[in-house]
């Protein structure tokens, strides 16, 4: 059975807003989170990502009044992440309404929090989230909203990070977000050739065949977009139009 390929809005929050930017950077205002998070259901939105995306930075837990508004209007799955650091906010934001936990930075520093996660919650609510940009024939791993870099090999953490039992792998390239150049298909292409957990792509969508490529040429499970949703160039629908008639298998 061919499984439906989905198609996720993502919510970066910031003070409450939701922000987009480029490259992580010069984040301007997008909406409210909760009327947009409406919207993108009504069009068909698979599942909603929010992510609090100051509070690796901050320290601070994430927005859990939000997150439960949020969650109150949603009844397709819904991935919070953004400042969980442990076990006991994983928990805060799954009994906010979060269906699963995106870690990236806590991940990083402690692997065994994914392990952990997984032998509590079930590998179906841990999504790690990989930030990646290249650095000339092999893509590097940043934490604390890309403003910091590791050692580590973004395929290598990849394949790492679903061996401890990520259910999914949220793998967005900080050279292509908020660019609308397209996904980073080599990124995209190396890591699902080499785990078998679903592969969200992010990071540069900005046409229909972008999503195609991800998909379709990319291999990926799931394309995750910001911009061109948030600034209504393109809507859900559409995108899921295109790719029926494009041969993809995709809910309605
Ligand atoms: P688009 O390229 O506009 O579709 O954006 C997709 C994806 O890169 C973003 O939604 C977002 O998750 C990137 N993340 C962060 C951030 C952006 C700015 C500042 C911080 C973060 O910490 O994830």
């Amino acid at each position: 059975m061919t499984l439906a390929k989905r198609i996720i809005p993502c919510l970066d929050v910031k003070n409450g807003r939701v922000v987009k930017g480029v490259n992580f950077e010069g984040l301007r205002d997008a909406g409210n989170p909760v009327e947009l998070a409406e919207r993108y259901r009504d069009e068909g939105a698979d599942e909603i990502v929010f992510l609090d995306i100051t509070a690796s930075l901050e320290k601070r837990a994430t927005l859990r009044a939000l997150v439960r508004k949020v969650a109150a209007n949603l009844d397709i799955p819904f991935t919070v992440g953004g400042g969980i650091r442990s076990m006991s906010d994983a928990r805060l934001a799954l009994v906010s309404g979060a269906d699963k936990v995106a870690v990236n930075t806590a991940a990083i520093q402690n692997p065994g929090l994914i392990t952990k996660l997984a032998d509590v919650f079930g590998s179906q609510c841990v999504v790690v989230a990989i930030d990646a940009r290249n650095k000339g024939g092999r893509y590097g791993v940043s934490s604390h909203s890309a403003t910091r870099h590791t050692e580590l090999d973004a395929v290598e953490w990849a394949v790492e990070a679903a061996r401890r039992g990520a259910g999914e792998l949220l793998v967005t390239s900080i050279d292509r977000d908020g660019t609308k150049k397209g996904y980073d298909l080599e990124l995209l292409g190396a890591i699902t050739a080499h785990v078998n957990v679903p592969v969200i792509a992010s990071g540069g969508a900005g046409t229909l065949k972008h999503f195609l490529e991800a998909l379709r040429d990319a291999n990926c499970d799931a394309a995750l977009a910001a911009s061109l949703f948030h600034y209504g160039e393109l809507t859900v629908r559409q995108v899921k139009d295109y790719l029926d008639a494009n041969g993809v298998v995709v809910r309605n």
